[in-house]
């Protein structure tokens, strides 16, 4: 795909991220209206996530029909450009049906080469990071940086747990991040823990288990911002999810460290 193309892709891109995030934004501070489906334990969606899902595929799909299309909520529509949009129309679905103002719209856009646009959108706090692979991650359009700690006890790694995986992995993290004197904490949004590691605010992220549609915009954002990240996509992460571990970029040992990765 050609530069230009790309381009286009991510101008219309940040322009839809704020739609669907206005859009969800309504649904939350409407939530006693909302329809909430069972996905699992500990796991659900609503007629928000639906909607929006519905309003990004249509918006993205309607300017650029030859491309791929893969949602948390409705899968997949494979394309004919060799382009894939990957999207969660709302990262921490838990927070959002229960009034807790700590959720995103992530949208990723992925090529032949690899992830090449990561967008995630906190309409809550006006907050949209945007990135393009080898053109830098901006918030707000203002440049981005991981942070450079070189110590876990310089910061907060966010550790992300579901009932996708054993406790015991998780509860391994945090005792090996404690026992070296880190700190950690778990939001609910996957997307906004790693955005978080990509603008500086925590020094690294892990999760044992992540689906592709909840991190690869941001692990857009944190290759773009000078950090480091897993090889996500190794196997099958993109139709399977992944472990998940990414920093900045002098705690890469460290976080694989407390993230027991070889
Ligand atoms: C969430 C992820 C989070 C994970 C949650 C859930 P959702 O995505 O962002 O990292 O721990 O279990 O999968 O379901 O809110 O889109």
């Amino acid at each position: 795909m050609i530069d230009q193309e790309i381009a286009a892709r991510f101008d219309a891109a940040r322009v839809i991220a704020k739609e669907a995030g206005a859009l969800a934004l309504g649904y939350f501070r409407n939530r006693e209206a909302l329809v909430i489906r069972d996905k699992g334990p500990q796991d659900m969606a609503s007629d928000a996530d639906n909607q929006v899902e519905v309003l990004i595929r249509d918006r993205l799909i309607g300017q650029f029909p030859e491309d791929g299309f893969l949602g948390e909520e409705y899968g997949g529509s494979d394309g004919t450009s060799g382009g894939l949009w990957v999207v969660d129309p709302i990262d921490g679905t838990a927070n959002f049906v229960n009034g807790i103002p700590v959720w995103c719209v992530s949208i990723a856009f992925l090529s032949e080469d690899g992830i090449e646009i990561g967008i995630v959108f906190d309409p809550n706090v006006d907050e949209l990071f945007a990135a393009r692979t080898g053109h830098g991650a901006t918030l707000n359009g203002a440049p981005i940086r991981a942070s450079e700690a070189a110590s876990l006890k310089a910061g907060t790694v966010g550790i992300g747990y579901s009932t996708r995986t054993e406790p015991a992995l998780a509860l391994a993290a945090i005792d090996r991040l404690l026992a070296e004197g880190g700190m950690f904490q778990r939001n609910g949004s996957g997307a906004l823990m790693v955005a978080y590691v990509a603008a500086g605010r925590l020094i690294g992220y892990y999760e044992p288990h992540i689906n592709a549609w909840d991190c690869l915009a941001a692990i857009a954002l944190v290759n773009e911002a000078g950090g480091w990240s897993n090889d996500f996509l190794a196997g099958d992460g993109l139709r399977s999810g992944n472990p998940i571990a990414v920093s900045g970029p002098n705690l890469a040992a460290d976080v694989r460290r407390i993230a027991g990765m070889s």
